[in-house]
């Protein structure tokens, strides 16, 4: 964008004129775009907001790879924003609006009153206007109201215009610096806000109110830095760094006999850690915490992104998510593996639809990386079998994201949460280049299931182990070490890679962060759990 335009942005958007808000660079004609957004420039005054909202995860771009930074944020995308800082838990919604879960939590918290969005779900595809908007976000993250009436009423000039409900909120934050008038000191109550102007406050208010997040606070990075990294958002990011076993050295992935191997044909073994559901724990999908994993020598990382349980079907937006955590990966050199995590959806099928479109789309978001893996269904279970329900999906599936990325390296579940192997031998695919998953925990799954892997690689079966737990198969109990040493080394003989379930700080064994885990100078021992400790040692072994 040409810094003409920023000038007119800021001239129309006075909202956030307020001192220290960032200064336009005229020299910035003609100057390359910032972080991954074509219409971000390094010179904007948003640009450091926006681009350490977009590496958090909170705020995304367009698939063409832009940012529409003047663009207006609807109702739902403002409120769900605020809702996955402050890690909200979505509730059961009256419409299947992709937001109305976590609408209705904010609703339920009184962020908002029922006139002003009603959760029939009509205003939330609306922009949302300056007064609801500063409203919400101080009851999402103030710690407090205090103004003096006389003092920042006599600031607005159009203070007139302001509705009598919004006088706390709005008034609290002109006293906290975080909303400010124009240059002719209007607030312009009823003005749609832009999502440039979205970024800014929200930032300001985190900032101001020192908020404790459930997305991870980036301390150490400046607001606005002159180094953007080019982030292209639809073609695959390019690696900043080299890695050991990483896409620069390895190439692009192919199986072959029984075996993964690099782009000349040599073995390679994948380790690294999968992610928790990315609805709940986007905060560690951050660059910080990627590039964290792989110093400690992982060269993979998985995203489960669950379909159900509030995950891709109820909540689209999930998606963005994922995307960000995989551009991440690339960049940091590591192999991504994005996973459709059916799970209380037992049976691939269910939603064979969506899974189509959804691979379709990442494979042509993807298909000239070489550091991508396609895991099409997490854990087939219920009363499904592999010839009647799995297989007839991944015939679907494969030649669907093949048509697009030809020769990426494709991960097929079974099922029995990924232990039918048995029922894949004597009926397997017909494809190259896919691997079939087998999952365990140490804590309920032991010898039997490594003599069905063993039985499965005699017959020629690939096997990635895409998921595996410390604990037992509920996530929690454990830590299961000597188990757990059984299967490295059954793995390890084998050459299988793995990915460690999970990612997180979540209060339960197979959660591999404590809490209050910081990766901005990486991870320490002291920052992983008893879990954490083994997984990470296994890395390199
Ligand atoms: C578990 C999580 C737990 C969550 C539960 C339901 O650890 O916090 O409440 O899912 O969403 C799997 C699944 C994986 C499970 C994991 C542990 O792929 O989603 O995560 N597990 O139960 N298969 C076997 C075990």
């Amino acid at each position: 964008m040409k810094a003409k335009k920023f000038i007119s942005i800021m001239l129309s958007l006075g909202i956030f004129m307020a001192a220290g808000c960032g200064s336009v660079d005229t020299s910035a004609q003609g100057q390359s775009s910032a972080k991954g957004f074509t219409d971000v420039a390094s010179t904007a005054w948003y640009y450091g907001t926006v681009t350490e909202m977009a590496q958090k995860g909170i705020l995304s771009g367009y698939d063409d790879g832009s940012f529409k930074p003047d663009n207006t944020i609807t109702s739902a995308e403002f409120t769900t924003i605020l809702c996955r800082i402050k890690g909200l838990s979505p509730k059961s919604a009256q419409t299947s609006h992709w937001s109305a879960p976590l609408m209705q939590a904010a609703l339920d918290d009184g962020w908002y009153d029922y006139d002003e969005n009603p959760p029939t779900g009509e205003k939330y595809d609306q922009p949302i206007i300056r007064q609801i908007a500063v409203k919400i976000l101080m009851k999402a993250l103030a710690d407090n109201f205090s103004y003096d009436y006389n003092v920042e009423s006599a600031k607005m000039k159009d203070f007139s215009k302001l509705n009598g409900r919004y006088y706390d909120t709005v008034l609290a934050a002109y006293s906290a610096g975080i909303a400010g008038g124009d240059n002719n000191g209007n607030f312009n109550p009823d003005k749609p806000l832009t999502r440039a102007e979205a970024c800014t406050l929200i930032k300001r208010a985190m900032d101001k109110y020192n908020t404790a997040v459930s997305v991870q606070t980036q301390t150490s990075q400046p607001a606005q830095t002159s180094q953007p990294v080019a982030t292209p958002q639809q073609t695959a990011p390019v690696s900043t760094e080299a890695r050991v076993g990483g896409v620069s050295q390895n190439g692009q992935l192919k199986v072959v006999g029984t075996q993964l191997c690099n782009e000349n044909g040599a073995p390679v073994v994948l380790r690294g850690m999968s992610s928790h559901g990315l609805q709940w724990f986007p905060q560690f999908v951050s660059n910080e915490y990627i590039k964290a994993v792989g110093d400690r020598g992982a060269n993979v990382m998985r995203f489960a992104m669950y379909t159900s349980e509030n995950g891709y079907i109820q909540n689209p937006s999930v998606k963005s998510t994922l995307t960000t955590a995989v551009d991440n990966t690339l960049k940091n050199d590591m192999y991504a593996i994005i996973d459709w995590h059916i799970l209380s959806d037992g049976n691939p099928m269910t939603y064979v639809n969506e899974a189509e479109q959804f691979f379709k789309e990442m494979a042509a978001r993807y298909k000239d990386s070489k550091g991508i893996i396609y895991e099409i269904c997490n854990e087939p279970n219920g009363g499904i079998s592999w010839s009647g329900n799995v297989k007839p999906y991944a015939e679907r599936i494969i030649p669907a994201i093949r048509a697009i990325d030809s020769d990426a390296v494709i991960l097929v579940g079974n099922p029995q949460w990924d232990q039918d192997l048995d029922s894949v031998v004597s009926d397997r695919l017909s494809f190259d280049n896919i691997m079939y998953t087998c999952h365990f925990y140490s804590g309920t799954h032991t010898q039997w299931l490594r003599d069905r892997v063993s039985n499965a690689v005699k017959n020629g079966i690939p096997i990635f182990v895409s998921e595996w737990g410390t604990s037992d198969a509920s996530g929690n109990g454990g830590v299961f070490a000597d188990e757990t040493q059984r299967w490295m080394e059954f793995l390890s003989a084998n050459n299988i890679s793995w990915c460690n379930w999970s990612l997180c700080d979540k209060n339960e064994t197979s959660a591999a962060l404590v809490q209050g885990s910081n990766a901005s100078d990486g991870l320490s021992d002291s920052e992983l759990s008893a879990s954490g400790k083994i997984v990470f040692s296994y890395f390199n072994k």
